[in-house]
């Protein structure tokens, strides 16, 4: 079992302590999955998920528009990571893509919370394109009102759960004004006419992944997630709360090498005796324990002051998504140097951890991104 003592700090709640629990006994018992076919893979994860209740915190009330809670998704996603990249991956993308409608959606787009959260139907987060990952501003694909509806035209690329998502949150430039201020939102389910998927992505860690295209696709006034003008907004408020969770997923793998590599020094001979006493394999594991405990203290930092009221959290989050992930990465080479010959071993944990980790310093705000934000909101006085 992790260390687990992080629980006993004064950012969680009863309710929080109760949860990791739950998570991790479910974790143990059916991860990691199978990642055979990914698809069938991270539908099965999302489904098994909603019916055990996991998914609520992606979407708290289908009702009225509601925080979230950012600790229980960062605790949910530090656990499953720790067991199945995979399963942390169903989990987030589902949060992801619902987050828009937790949080702006009115009525008639929040029918599709029930089934978002009872893992019914799959979400996915549609904002990047081929030349505006990072510079979001610069957004290209249109959204053109034609009376009551709009026409969308344009593609999408990096778009996880693109091929397997039931409804898709898609940013558009409406043009109300110039560059950030002139992107809406809109709800547009995968059955809608003009949509296709254009390409499926392969990567080093595999997960569903693709480019999509819309080509007059026509939705109606009523698909924009609030007002026009107002999705540039929308994707970064929803961007503050789910870069923490990224944090809390590298926190999660991090954790995991951390875990394994302990184990490795105290079982594997070395010199006449085990690696665990060679005290340049204790630097290793000093600087891993560091890391991974300063790690969950950004992250943790980030959810509680957003949990407890902040309008916005832009520094909190960039700081733990940033310093989690470089440091994760760090800790799980550590890791996979320490296995030696076995760390690049296919298959074996550590060798699909390496794999996993490099993603999430890219994804949600790569981490030059982050220092951007950083410098931004503190040389601002924010
Ligand atoms: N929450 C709410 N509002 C925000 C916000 C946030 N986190 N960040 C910016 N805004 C507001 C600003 O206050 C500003 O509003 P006003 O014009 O009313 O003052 C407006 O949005 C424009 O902000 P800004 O001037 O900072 O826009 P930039 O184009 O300079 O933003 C960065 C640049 C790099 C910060 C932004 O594009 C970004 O975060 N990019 C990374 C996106 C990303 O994560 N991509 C991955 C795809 S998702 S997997």
């Amino acid at each position: 079992m992790s260390d687990q003592t992080f629980l006993s700090w004064p950012f969680f709640e009863d309710r929080h302590r109760a949860l990791a629990e739950t998570v991790e006994r479910w974790s143990a018992a059916n991860l990691p999955a199978n990642h055979g076919d990914v698809d069938a893979a991270c539908r099965d994860l999302v489904a098994r998920l909603g019916r055990h209740g996991l998914l609520a915190p992606t979407a708290p009330d289908p009702s009225v528009p509601s925080p979230l809670d950012v600790r229980s998704l960062c605790l949910i996603r530090e656990t499953l990571a720790r067991y199945d990249g995979l399963a942390d991956f169903a989990f987030a993308m589902q949060g992801l893509g619902a987050g828009p409608i937790s949080l702006f959606g009115n009525a008639e787009q929040r029918s599709w919370l029930k089934l978002t959260r009872s893992g019914e139907a799959i979400a996915a987060f549609a904002l990047s394109e081929r030349k505006s990952g990072s510079d979001v501003a610069n957004i290209a694909m249109t959204a053109t009102r034609d009376g009551d509806d709009y026409i969308l035209d344009g593609e999408k690329t990096w778009i996880s759960n693109g091929g397997i998502a039931d409804i898709y949150v898609v940013f558009a430039r409406t043009g109300e004004g110039p560059g950030a201020k002139g992107l809406s939102a809109f709800l547009v389910p995968a059955d809608l006419s003009g949509f296709a998927i254009a390409e499926r992505i392969e990567v080093i860690a595999p997960h569903p992944l693709a480019r999509i295209k819309f080509e007059r696709a026509r939705v109606p006034a009523s698909a924009m997630i609030g007002a026009p003008g107002e999705g540039f907004k929308i994707a970064m408020a929803t961007l503050d709360i789910f870069r923490a969770t990224v944090g809390a997923a590298a926190l999660g793998f991090a954790r995991r090498a951390l875990d394994e590599t302990i184990t490795r020094v105290r079982t594997r001979e070395m010199f006449g005796g085990p690696l665990a006493d060679l005290q340049m394999v204790q630097a290793a594991i000093a600087e891993m324990a560091l890391d991974v405990d300063a790690a969950a203290l950004l992250v943790y930092r980030a959810a509680w002051t957003k949990d407890n009221g902040a309008a916005r959290v832009t520094r909190e989050a960039a700081m733990a998504k940033l310093y989690a992930t470089d440091r994760a990465q760090d800790v799980i080479d550590k890791a996979v140097q320490l296995h030696g010959g076995d760390g690049v071993r296919r298959g074996h944990i550590v060798e699909r951890l390496y794999r996993e980790i490099r993603a999430l310093r890219i994804y949600e705000g790569a981490s030059e991104v982050q220092k951007v934000v950083i410098a931004r909101q503190t040389l601002s006085g924010a």
